[in-house]
């Protein structure tokens, strides 16, 4: 199988971090980008002289020199960049009324402005390779929940992407969205209504493992050639 140059920005903790290990251990060289670099390290610490080469670079989606300059750093390492998983993310869950403009502008700005940075940084060199873009979408990009409008919006914002990569390049570019449900992460801690992070964490924590959606994540990366899942959905397993 062919040796993939892959960017993940959110590489610290949960998906990212268990997609970055995985895919590794599968052979492809990481790019792993977040504002935790003493996070990133924990990863080069699991992987053996057999797996992908892992790269630590640090930064934050909302900043366009950090993004461009771990770009930078990758195509100055590996000569390009075959795949891409803008996986930086959050929730802060609220009722409308009660959600602050700060956290909703938040959510924009990682969820929605980061995942654009993160393409727009990208993009001349996915083109160049005929690249993949997996996209971390939700159940929420098709559903709306009670107390994460703004959340939903963004995960709706999120498909949309997708299909605008789909259509637009067709025979250029290969695009994936991967639709978790609930997954045992760091998500829920990001939560400040102390009742309603406190209601939500024995569901977040009866979830999915990070590992089980890295698994779906590796597989999409690896389908090329034979055909492209251009969405998994994930549920829990609540028998
Ligand atoms: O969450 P968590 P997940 N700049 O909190 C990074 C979606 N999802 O793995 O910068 C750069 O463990 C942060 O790194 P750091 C969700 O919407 C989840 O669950 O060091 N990076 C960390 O690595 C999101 O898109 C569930 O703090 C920034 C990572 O993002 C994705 O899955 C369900 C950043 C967050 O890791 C990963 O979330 C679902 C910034 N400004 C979709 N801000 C779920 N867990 O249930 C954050 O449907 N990060």
């Amino acid at each position: 199988m062919k040796k993939l140059n892959i960017f993940i920005t959110g590489a610290s903790s949960g998906i990212g971090k268990s997609a970055a290990i995985e895919l590794c251990k599968s052979g492809h060289n990481i790019c792993g980008f977040a504002r935790r670099s003493d996070k990133l390290k924990d990863i080069s610490e699991q992987l053996s002289s057999e797996d992908g080469e892992f790269l630590i670079t640090e930064g934050d989606v909302r900043n366009a020199i950090d993004v461009d300059k771990a770009v930078a750093q990758m195509t100055k390492k590996w000569g390009g960049i075959d795949v891409i998983i803008p996986n930086a993310g959050l929730g802060k869950f609220n009722p409308l009324d009660k959600g602050t403009i700060e956290e909703w502008k938040l959510m924009v700005d990682v969820n929605i402005k980061g995942v654009l940075q993160t393409l727009n940084s990208c993009l001349p060199h996915l083109l160049k390779s005929k690249g993949h873009v997996v996209n971390i979408g939700s159940l929420a990009s098709r559903q709306v929940f009670h107390n994460s409008g703004v959340y939903c919006a963004t995960k709706h914002f999120i498909l949309a992407m997708s299909e605008s990569i789909r259509m637009e390049f067709s025979g250029k570019l290969a695009v994936t969205t991967i639709n978790p449900g609930a997954v045992n992460t760091e998500f829920i801690s990001h939560t400040d209504n102390d009742d309603l992070r406190t209601e939500y964490e024995p569901k977040f924590e009866a979830g999915m493992s990070p590992k089980f959606i890295a698994d779906a994540i590796v597989e999409a990366v690896n389908s090329g050639g034979r055909g492209i899942y251009s969405e998994i959905t994930l549920r829990p397993d609540r028998r």
